[in-house]
């Protein structure tokens, strides 16, 4: 079996099943050797709690890379998620150059918006700076919002199969290469995922749940890299986080007091099975 050495960079929301409380168990699951950075420290996320506390990390980074390069510590893998500052990706970005094992596969889920917006928090200068992180990255996780500040394309609510041909080629010209772009679907019924390797893409379908669930978009990205590091294609890998993340909303969606994130363990053997 394959047994990568992933690091994962995002924040740790204390409560709220996203970021690192999240990969850090999916990854694990998936069989890798999970290492963390963390690029903050919040008491719970920021998509509906209000007075979370907020920890910037950004100034530790540089001396925790320089510890690891000193140990000649190399990773097969570093995916990054939420991120603390502007200011850290300059830090991601030489850690992509200086701990990356030969072959070492990078992934960034651009994670600062959803639903037409920013997250709290993230401006235009954020925006620019992870436009110069996505074009340094193997494989990039966007949301249809994500895609569209980051190519500056129009976001729409209802959309046909042009408006996504023409975000994947604005991701390709803005330096891509491989795309999961999540939450694409064209029937009322159904959502899923466009796959852009190589020249054609190839749209995974899985059916929607409607209702909007806190933290998937981290399950789904921890997912993805976890099957993909287990030796399946791209696509392969975004039909596994899909059927996995589906389950996990299924799993949480009857209960209205879990509204910040999905009970997502319970459903790891499943996920494991299918990984096997
Ligand atoms: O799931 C993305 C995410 C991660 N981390 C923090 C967040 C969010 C989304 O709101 O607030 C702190």
């Amino acid at each position: 079996m394959a047994y990568k050495k992933v690091l994962t960079v995002q924040d740790i929301s204390c409560v709220g099943q996203c970021s690192l409380t999240v990969a850090l168990p999916i990854l694990s699951a998936a069989g890798h050797e999970t290492c963390i950075l963390p690029s903050a420290v919040l008491s719970t996320h920021t998509g509906g709690f209000t007075g979370y506390t907020f920890r910037d990390l950004t100034d530790d980074m540089p001396a925790i890379a320089a510890h690891w390069r000193k140990e000649n510590i190399k990773f097969n893998a570093i995916y990054t998620g939420y991120l603390g500052s502007a200011r850290q990706i300059a830090y991601v970005k030489d850690m992509f150059r200086t701990l990356s094992a030969p072959g070492c596969v990078t992934f960034v889920d651009p994670a600062m918006a959803d639903n037409g917006r920013l997250y709290t928090g993230f401006d235009e200068a954020f925006v620019a700076e992870m436009k110069t992180l996505c074009a340094e990255a193997d494989v990039i996780l966007p949301n249809i919002t994500e895609a569209c500040f980051l190519t500056g394309m129009p976001y729409r609510e209802t959309y046909d199969e042009t408006y996504i041909a023409e975000l994947l080629s604005a991701l390709r010209a803005a330096g891509a290469k491989t795309v999961i772009l999540t939450g694409v679907g064209f029937t009322p019924d159904t959502t899923g995922v466009m796959v852009l390797e190589g020249d054609a893409p190839r749209h995974y379908v899985h059916r929607k749940i409607p209702k909007s669930s806190h933290g998937t978009g981290d399950v789904y990205a921890s997912a993805f890299v976890g099957a993909y590091m287990r030796g399946f294609s791209a696509f392969e890998a975004a039909g596994i986080a899909s059927e996995y993340t589906v389950r996990c909303i299924e799993n949480t969606v009857d209960d209205d007091s879990h509204w910040y994130g999905v009970k997502f363990e319970p459903v790891l053997p499943y996920l494991i099975k299918v990984l096997e």
